[in-house]
C-alpha cells in the first residue's frame, strides 16, 4: 500500500526567512524584517518590545537572509534535482503591496513571483503558497496596530484577490495563514501586534485571531469563486500535548492546552467556535467582538484540507509539580523524561507525529498535509567540502516512518509532506543562521559573512531517493 501515487513530496520555506532583498523591487518593510537577531528578539516577536523600524544597534537577519531573491533559479533547480513534486513557499506581502493599502499592486513584485512559478513549472513542481507566513506590512501596523484592527481583513483580501487572479494558472494550492495559533505565543511576529503597558493581552490576541479567522474564511470563498479548482488549507503549529503523568490534574491541563491549540483549526475546519472556546473565552472576558454575519461566514467557508507543522510533542504538567521546564521553544512545556532533545532543546518524538496525525484526522476527517517537519542543527563542512548530516537523515527517516505507519496502519488521509526546510535559512524563533535545516547548505555564517554558495549535503541525496521510491527507501 504505502503513500498514494500522487503523494506530494517536497520542502517548505517562508519568504522572510530566505529571500532577503528587502529593499529591492519596490518592496515595503514588514514586521518580519524588523525582528532582530540576538537577545532582544524574543521581546520583539512576543510584542513586549516595540520595534517598527531598523535601528543602528541591532542586526536584522531577514534583510539578506540567504538571498533567494537572487538565487531562486539555482535553488529551484536543486529542488528539481531532488525530484520535488511540490514546493511550499510564501509570498512577501510587501512585495505586492509595499504599504498594504494601495489601490494598485506593485508590478515588479508580481513579476518576481511569476518568475518563481515559471521556474517551478520547468521541473514539474507544484507550488503550495502560504499567503501570509507571519507577514504584516509595517505601514499597517503603524496605522492600525496590525491584526488587532478589523480593517486588516480588507487589505488581506485585496492581496488574496490579486494573487488568486494573477497566479490563476500557476497555483491551485493555498494556505491562508502560517501557524495561525502562533498569534497566542508570538503576536508581533504572527500578527503585527505589540502591547502598550497595562493592555489586556489575551483580549487583544483573541480579537486579532477572530479577524484572521474571518479573513481566512472569506479567502476560501474568494479562492473558490476565482478558480473552482483552488484548494485552500488552514495551517497550525501542531504537536499533541501529553500529560506529564496520569495524575488527573496533569491530564486535564494537557487537554486544555490541546484545546487552546486546536481552537483555530476547529473554527477553520468545522466552521464555528467550539463550545469549550465560547465558554472559556467568555468566562475570561476575552471573547472577541463579532459583527453580524461573521458566524455565517465562518460556517459557510471551511477549508478544503488541514495542514500543520510538526516538530515535537508537548508535555504538560499541572501547576505545583516538581517537573523540569523544557527550554528553547515558544511553547511552554515540561521536560519529557522519555525523549531525546535537539541541540536547541526541542524534543525529538517521531511517534508523536503518528499520534498527532491520528488526533487531527479523527477531529476533522479532512485530507491532511504535513507542511513542516525537520531538524535544526549545527552543520560543519569537512576538509573535503562535504556535510555529513546523518543526524538530520535519522530525524527525517524516523518521522517519515511514523507518518507511513499512520497512513498504512491507521488509515489517515495524507496528501503530502514538505520538510522544513530544503535549504538553510534564518530561524524564525531565534533569528540564527547556524540553526540549519536544509538539504542544501548555504555558505552564510552567523556573523553575516559568507559567499552564499550552495552545496548539497548528504541528506540531499538521501531525500532524493526517498522521493524516487515514494517513501519506500528510507
Ligand atoms: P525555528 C517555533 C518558533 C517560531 C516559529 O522554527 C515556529 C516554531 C515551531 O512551531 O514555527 C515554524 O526557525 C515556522 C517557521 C519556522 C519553523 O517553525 O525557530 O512556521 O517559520 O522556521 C522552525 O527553528
Amino acid at each position: 500500500m504505502g503513500f498514494r501515487k500522487d503523494f506530494m513530496w517536497g520542502g517548505a520555506t517562508a519568504a522572510n526567512q530566505c529571500e532577503g532583498g528587502i529593499f529591492e523591487g519596490g518592496r515595503g518593510l514588514a514586521n518580519v524584517d524588523v525582528c532582530p537577531a540576538g537577545k532582544d528578539r524574543n521581546a520583539v516577536i512576543t510584542g513586549h518590545m516595540k520595534m517598527l523600524e531598523m535601528d543602528g544597534e541591532h542586526r536584522y537577519p531577514a534583510a539578506e537572509a540567504v538571498d533567494m531573491y537572487h538565487h531562486f533559479k539555482e535553488d529551484i533547480a536543486l529542488f528539481g534535482e531532488m525530484g520535488f513534486k511540490t514546493y511550499r513557499m510564501s509570498i512577501a506581502w510587501t512585495r505586492i503591496f509595499p504599504n498594504g493599502d494601495e489601490e494598485e499592486p506593485n508590478e515588479e513584485g508580481l513579476r518576481f513571483y511569476d518568475e518563481v512559478f515559471a521556474e517551478c513549472k520547468k521541473y514539474g513542481i507544484e507550488p503550495l503558497v502560504t499567503i501570509s507566513h507571519f507577514d504584516c506590512p509595517i505601514y499597517l501596523i503603524k496605522k492600525w496596530g496590525g491584526w488587532r484592527s478589523r480593517r486588516m481583513i480588507d487589505c488581506y483580501l485585496r492581496l488574496c484577490e490579486v494573487l488568486f487572479t494573477r497566479y490563476k494558472d500557476a497555483v491551485t494550492y493555498w494556505l491562508t495563514f502560517n501557524e495561525i495559533n502562533m498569534i497566542l505565543h508570538a503576536p508581533f511576529m504572527g500578527a503585527g501586534i505589540y502591547f502598550e503597558e497595562d493592555e489586556e493581552e489575551e483580549k487583544i490576541k483573541y480579537q486579532a485571531a477572530h479577524h484572521e479567522l474571518v479573513a481566512s474564511a472569506l479567502a476560501v470563498r474568494m479562492a473558490h469563486e476565482i478558480n473552482p479548482e483552488n484548494k485552500v488549507g488552514c495551517m497550525f503549529a501542531a504537536g499533541s500535548a501529553y500529560p506529564y503523568s496520569c495524575r488527573p490534574e496533569d491530564v486535564w491541563e494537557a487537554l486544555v492546552v490541546d484545546q487552546e491549540n486546536y481552537f483555530f483549526a476547529d473554527v477553520q475546519a468545522r466552521g464555528y467556535y467550539p463550545s469549550y472556546a465560547k465558554a472559556r473565552l467568555k468566562k475570561n472576558g476575552v471573547f472577541p467582538e463579532m459583527e453580524p454575519g461573521d458566524e455565517e461566514i465562518l460556517r459557510k467557508y471551511p477549508v478544503d484540507f488541514i495542514s500543520f507543522s510538526y516538530y515535537n510533542s508537548r508535555c504538560i504538567a499541572a501547576p505545583g509539580g516538581d517537573q523540569e521546564e523544557a527550554e528553547g521553544n515558544l511553547f511552554k512545556s515540561a521536560k519529557n523524561p522519555y525523549l531525546k532533545f535537539s541541540q536547541w532543546g526541542w524534543p525529538i518524538d517521531p511517534l508523536g507525529l503518528r499520534i498527532t496525525l491520528n488526533e487531527v484526522y479523527d477531529r476533522y476527517q479532512k485530507p491532511m498535509f504535513i507542511v513542516e517537519n525537520g531538524l535544526g542543527a549545527v552543520d560543519t563542512v569537512d576538509e573535503h567540502g562535504e556535510i555529513s548530516d546523518d543526524y538530520r537523515i535519522d530525524y527525517l527517516r524516523d518521522h517519515i516512518k511514523a507518518m507511513r505507519d499512520a497512513v498504512e496502519e491507521d488509515g489517515v488521509d495524507l496528501m503530502g509532506y514538505t520538510s522544513w526546510a530544503p535549504i538553510d535559512l534564518i530561524s524564525a524563533g531565534s533569528g540564527e543562521m547556524k540553526k540549519r535545516y536544509g538539504f542544501i547548505y548555504v555558505d552564510k555564517q552567523e556573523d553575516g559573512t559568507g559567499t552564499l554558495e550552495r552545496r548539497r549535503k548528504k541528506s540531499f541525496y538521501w531525500y532524493k531517493k526517498v522521493i524516487e521510491s515514494n517513501g519506500e527507501e528510507l
